[in-house]
């Protein structure tokens, strides 16, 4: 690999590139400015995208830009937007509106008042209405762990799933993460598709020429699929059979109709495509551990920590572990990108929205 730093030189297509963590976000952020987003939106941007390809998310990260640069070319994302805070006071609902622009830079507008606010009351609710979404969800779950508080995130996506006992694709693959904190090492954190893989996975089994493996998708006949085409001209299937539809179903109320925005085939109806990052609200909940276990015996962190203990003692691995391990190497080691990668970041950067087809 060449040298880490914020010199690139050109690979061959058998090389690698490896940046350190802000060279690469100095680069994502470059990119969309040039093609026209604010600072708000393409600071944010370039944050969580940099976030997954540090912790070796492939599925979320640079990956990403070129979807989130063909939602501004279509019109359907303002790469202007400034989101607006809604503190509500005496509330214990927090509300951003995006005003078009992408979920991210709202999120971190209105975290401080949410942890604030949940803080205060032991519970509270940041409610970000009118944004375009396509990121993991832990970054915004470790942003509310920071604050010592348990958190909930959740949003609808676009109808590509079908509910458990049906053909067609209604429900999204709806995150839904959690996070605990825990003293002076990485919190607990869980984050996934309510399908039982993200569509960017399935996209990039296509690119990578690759089968699927079995049970995650079925063709637009409603027969089960291998074939990536077929899968997402079809339906994905939801994770644990009847046990994730009814959670992803969940999402669509909570995330969708309770907070007045989309649900997932409504986006769709939308767009009208899902090869566009998709427009709807999100829902995060905070939560203090103290609050709740109030004048009950016992630390909640410290029980937590037997929980844990427990676990890992039996040999599993608490989720996220890999990811925190890809983080500590790459901000170490930095992060390594192919010939391919970094040939499209230069194209991207170069061109701007005139490299999206
Ligand atoms: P994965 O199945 O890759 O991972 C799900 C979670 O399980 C992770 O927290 C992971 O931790 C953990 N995990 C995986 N294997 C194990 C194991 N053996 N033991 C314990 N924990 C484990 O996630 P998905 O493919 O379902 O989703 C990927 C991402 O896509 C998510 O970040 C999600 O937010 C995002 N997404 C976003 C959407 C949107 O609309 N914005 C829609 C759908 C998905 P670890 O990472 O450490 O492996
Ligand atoms: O990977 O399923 C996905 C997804 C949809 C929207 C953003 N990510």
């Amino acid at each position: 690999p060449a040298a880490v730093g914020t010199s690139l030189k050109r690979p061959t297509m058998t090389q690698t590139t490896t940046l350190t963590i802000a060279a690469l976000h100095e680069r994502v952020e470059a990119i969309f400015r040039n093609a026209g987003l604010n600072a708000v939106q393409a600071g944010a941007l370039g944050r969580v995208i940099v976030a997954g390809e540090r912790d070796a998310c492939k599925s979320h990260g640079i990956f990403r830009i070129e979807g989130a640069l063909r939602t501004v070319k279509a019109g359907k994302v303002k790469p202007d937007a400034v989101p607006e805070l809604d503190l509500n006071e005496g509330s214990a609902i927090v509300k951003v509106n995006a005003n078009g622009g992408f979920a991210n830079p709202a999120f971190e507008l209105g975290v401080p008042a949410l942890a604030e606010r949940a803080r205060k009351l032991g519970i509270a609710a940041l409610v970000i209405n009118d944004c375009t979404h396509f990121s993991a969800l832990w970054p915004e779950v470790e942003a509310v762990t920071n604050e010592g508080l348990a958190a909930l995130v959740m949003c609808p996506s676009y109808a590509t799933v079908a509910p458990t006992g049906g053909n067609k694709p209604l429900l999204g693959t709806n995150p839904f993460a959690f996070g605990w904190p825990r003293p002076d090492q990485s919190p607990y954190v869980f984050d996934f598709a309510t399908s039982v893989a993200a569509r960017g996975e399935i996209e990039l089994h296509r690119r990578a020429g690759k089968q699927l493996p079995e049970g995650w998708a079925i063709d637009a006949d409603g027969n089960p699929t291998t074939d990536p085409e077929a899968a997402l001209a079809g339906a994905m299937l939801p994770f644990g059979g009847h046990k994730g539809s009814a959670i992803g179903t969940m999402i669509e109320l909570l995330a969708g109709i309770m907070i007045g925005d989309l649900t997932s085939p409504e986006v769709l109806d939308y767009l009208g495509t899902t090869t566009l990052a998709p427009f709807h609200g999100e829902l995060i909940i905070a939560l203090s551990p103290e609050a709740f276990a109030k004048g009950r015996p016992g630390d909640p962190f410290a029980r937590a920590e037997v929980l844990f203990d427990a676990i890992v003692g039996q040999g599993a691995r608490l989720p996220s572990q890999r990811r925190f391990v890809a983080r500590k190497k790459s901000e170490t080691d930095g992060v390594t990108l192919t010939a391919a990668e970094t040939e499209q970041l230069d194209r991207l950067l170069a061109l701007g929205l005139d490299a999206i087809a």
